[in-house]
């Protein structure tokens, strides 16, 4: 009995010490450990040819950049139609304290006899003839953003109210002039395994994993596709200003922010708050959060492709400069928490420093030869905006004051 017992505490110890090993193996947070890589170069054409004209970039370079993470990583959605129904649900001239006007939107999608809803909670400030407005989705609710009791509840919301308004400084965004659009996620698509046929697939025609090509999105692809449909309807209304629409995502949905505004250039400014590894960070930095954590972790974000690059990231034919590149002319901030290590500040530095030569072919200075900037003092050059604020992944009053700031001066206020 006793060498029995002795052989399965081996066993035991042998199996703890091969899972510490795994473990510090999987997340490195040391610098001197990131390892070489060469990053694919954004004004490179796949022939060879070097992009030296921003007419180039984008009639071909741009699309075959789009094309690379289309197939690689986020993923595609099949061609298809969608009617979208919007119906206004409620609305008040006399929100936050008599400063804004709300309203909440019912969005109903529908195709191939499905349908999916959505519910938008709009803030517009009062007496602003044309607002800019951020589209920002949210993680546990419409509800869960504000203590306001008018909220209705999302669908898919198990959070009750109030519990995530830290995140979302309305008072802040209305009264410096801006609009602010929000959803739950959920509503496109749940945030878990095996559940495409709960979330907008079914209206493309895909309703289970088993449809699913290499190259077809998940979440993060719907994700993105739900910023763009609030867009559509935000169009619509005579108070927004069309030329000044800016998505904003945190982490999960920073990643989405980015893959939606690289994609749709109707949004004049992108905002990517602690998006980290297939955010803003760049994959080929062994530091944080790797391709292979995120996949393993998260299979349902990305296409199944992405996942053939998990022991190997130098194979993956582009990196997120790339995909910040792609948002180019257009603002965009890239912001990281000093405690949000998982996500790799630096790696998001890099990666937009890397993008912001693209900028150049706009006459936009760069971020080439500024080093990593000091915590809490935004650096801003030419339309790439960065930040490096003290906590944890989150977003904070900092945050949104930095991105009201930035689309000030970026995106030149009319009123
Ligand atoms: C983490 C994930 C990150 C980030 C984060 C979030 O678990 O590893 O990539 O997306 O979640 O969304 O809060």
């Amino acid at each position: 009995m006793k060498t029995r017992n002795h052989l399965i505490a081996g066993i035991i110890t042998v199996f703890s010490l091969m899972g510490t090993t795994v473990q510090a193996q999987e997340t490195n947070y040391d610098e001197s450990k990131v390892g070489t890589y060469v990053l694919p170069d954004a004004l490179t054409m796949h022939n060879g040819q070097e992009v030296v004209k921003k007419e180039q970039w984008e009639a071909e370079r741009r699309p075959e950049i789009i094309k690379l993470f289309q197939d690689n990583e986020y993923g595609i959605l099949p061609e298809a139609i969608i009617n979208s129904n919007y119906r206004i649900v409620e609305e008040s001239d006399n929100a936050l304290g008599g400063k804004a006007i709300r309203r909440q939107v019912e969005i109903t999608f529908s195709n191939k006899g499905q349908s999916r809803k959505m519910l938008v909670l709009i803030y517009l400030p009062k007496g602003v003839k044309k607002c800019p407005v951020f589209v920002s989705p949210n993680f546990q609710g419409n509800a869960t953003t504000t203590t306001d009791p008018y909220v209705i509840e999302s669908q898919f919301s198990t959070n009750g109210r109030a519990n995530q308004t830290s995140r979302w400084s309305y008072e802040l965004i209305i009264n410096s002039g801006y609009a602010v659009a929000t959803f739950h996620y959920f509503d496109v698509y749940p945030d878990k395994d095996n559940v495409v046929s709960e979330s907008i697939y079914p209206l493309f025609g895909i309703n289970s994993n088993d449809d699913l090509l290499d190259n077809t999105g998940k979440s993060i692809a719907a994700w993105a596709w739900g910023c763009s449909r609030v867009l559509d309807y935000l169009l619509t209304l005579d108070n927004i200003d069309k030329e000044r629409a800016i998505v904003m995502g945190h982490s999960r949905l920073g990643k989405a922010a980015l893959w939606c505004g690289a994609m749709d250039q109707r949004f004049a400014m992108v905002v990517s708050n602690d998006s980290g590894c297939s955010g803003a960070a760049l994959s080929r930095r062994n530091y944080g959060e790797t391709v292979e954590r995120i996949n393993n972790s998260f299979p349902w974000w990305f296409c199944n492709k992405y996942q053939t690059y998990n022991q190997d990231v130098s194979s993956l034919p582009m990196d997120q400069h790339e995909l910040i590149a792609l948002i180019a002319p257009r603002a965009v901030y890239v912001a990281s928490a000093l405690e949000d290590q998982w996500a790799d500040p630096h790696g998001e530095f890099l990666s937009l420093q890397e993008a912001s030569k693209v900028y150049a072919l706009y006459g936009f200075d760069t971020l080439k030869g500024y080093s990593f900037p000091s915590v809490n003092e935004p650096l801003w050059k030419g339309n790439c905006g960065y930040h490096i604020r003290t906590g944890i992944h989150d977003v904070t009053d900092f945050d949104w004051e930095s991105y009201i700031g930035f689309a000030n001066e970026k995106l030149k206020l009319s009123e």
